[in-house]
């Protein structure tokens, strides 16, 4: 099994600031804790991140046929992104949504995802954990189809 992970805007920068909310982590450190468990699990994964909304909708697209599924942080554009909940429903890749912090617990706009409704599922709140747990539920899902 192949499993995309895409980060998007500002995540570059995990492990410099409100560690308090993200965690101490960069994001280097989280893909190879990514890496270790996939390793485990028999899963080749791709670890991307981008600041640009026209990169992360170009490599959903040319996902098609590529991978058999996508963990998504979508950071700022979960809230915002028409174009990535509309990337993600016409590849019809099993995509599931996860965040760092709980998107829930924060400021109101902040609870609003435009692209849990084309997700399989979303996963919030538990640190680097939450990628773990996503890498965890594409190979369920994978299991499953
Ligand atoms: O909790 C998450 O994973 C988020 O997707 C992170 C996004 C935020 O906009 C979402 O609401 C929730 C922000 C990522 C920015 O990360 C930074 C890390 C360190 C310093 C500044 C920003």
């Amino acid at each position: 099994m192949k499993a995309l992970f895409l980060n998007g805007p500002n995540l570059n920068l995990l492990g410099t600031r409100q560690p308090e909310v993200y965690g101490r982590q960069t994001l280097a450190d989280i893909e190879a804790l990514v890496r270790a468990r996939a390793t485990e699990l028999g899963v080749e994964i791709d670890f991307r991140q981008s600041n640009h909304e026209g990169e992360l909708v170009t490599w959903i697209q040319e996902a098609r046929g590529r991978f058999d599924a996508i963990v998504l942080n979508a950071a700022a554009y979960t809230h915002t992104s028409v174009a990535l909940r509309d990337a993600i429903a016409a590849v019809s890749i099993p995509t599931v949504e996860i965040h760092l912090s709980n998107i829930h617990a924060r400021e109101e706009f902040r609870h609003r995802s435009l692209i849990a409704p084309v997700c399989r599922g979303q996963i919030s709140g538990f640190g680097f954990q939450s990628y773990l747990l996503g890498l965890q539920a594409v190979v369920t899902l994978n299991e499953r189809s």
